[in-house]
């Protein structure tokens, strides 16, 4: 680690309390260009003990940056990760409340329960496949701390990768007999079509995303436990949402999930 502890603390509580007053500020590695990347998530560590201790639950996990499109756009030969929290959560056919947020965006996902703990390294999709109990439908709302979504892959793993608020709906499903790859997503906004993708836009597989976060979690000493309910990435891009929008997303043979922004 390049940052002194007490950096790292600091910069915690800057994130935290950027999201909690909904605070736009600059990225930090402007202050803090030697940080590296064991920096960046104990960073993203110390706001989630930050909120734990104020009572706040771990819901799951999340990768980003699963597009091979948008890892070579950053540089980079994996995706990231970071968590999500029960009072990030909101039910499907519920609202994004845009006063809580500085500029929220959405996108698709598929999202993984498991019934059998997963370990790396050396996890891969057929190991994902076997331990998942099923799969569901997902939305993230990105929600990143730093003006305009302006940042490095440091300064956004340190701000838990933009996670804010996620919802689940739809149907659960078991893996078998689904072909992931080639299940269509499409988001409307308002009644129109602003987006479609397949699964294969995730990694080529979204079991891929699971695997990689358990190897890169290995890495760290942890796994992922039964149970883990993990969102896999934006299988769609991320769109901005204002007051006044609906936001819908079908997903083929998951059902629907839908959300209102005031
Ligand atoms: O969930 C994501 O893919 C977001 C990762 C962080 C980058 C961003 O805010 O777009
Ligand atoms: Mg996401």
């Amino acid at each position: 680690m390049a940052l002194a502890a007490e950096t790292v603390a600091e910069l915690a509580e800057f994130l935290d309390k950027a999201e909690m007053e909904r605070r736009e500020v600059t990225k930090i590695t402007d202050r803090y260009p030697e940080m590296d990347w064991d920096d960046a998530y104990a960073i993203q560590r110390g706001i989630r003990e930050r909120q734990q201790a104020r009572g706040v639950g771990m819901a799951g996990y999340k990768a980003g940056l699963t597009s091979h499109a948008k890892m070579e756009q950053m540089g980079v030969e994996e995706p990231v990760f970071g968590f999500i929290t029960d009072v990030g959560e909101i039910p499907d056919g519920g609202t994004i409340d845009t006063a809580t947020l500085i500029h929220p965006k959405v996108e698709a996902e598929i999202a993984f329960v498991l019934k059998d703990e997963l370990t790396g390294p050396g996890c891969d999709i057929d190991a994902v496949l076997a331990a998942t109990a099923c799969v569901v439908p997902a939305l993230e709302v990105i929600d990143s701390r730093y003006k305009d979504f302006r940042f490095d892959l440091k300064s956004v793993i340190a701000d838990n990768t933009s996670s804010a608020r996620w919802i689940s709906g739809g149907e659960k499903v078991p893996v078998a007999g689904l072909d992931l790859p080639n299940l269509a997503i499409v988001m409307e906004k308002n009644g129109e079509v602003v987006e479609a993708a397949t699964g294969a836009a995730v990694l080529g597989h979204p079991a891929q995303s699971v695997a990689m976060l358990a190897n890169m979690l290995a890495r760290r000493g942890e796994s992922l436990p039964a149970g883990a309910f993990i969102m896999t990435g934006g299988a769609t891009a991320a769109v901005a949402v204002a007051p006044g929008d609906t936001i819908t997303v079908k997903y083929q043979a998951l059902g629907t999930i839908s959300v209102k922004v005031v």
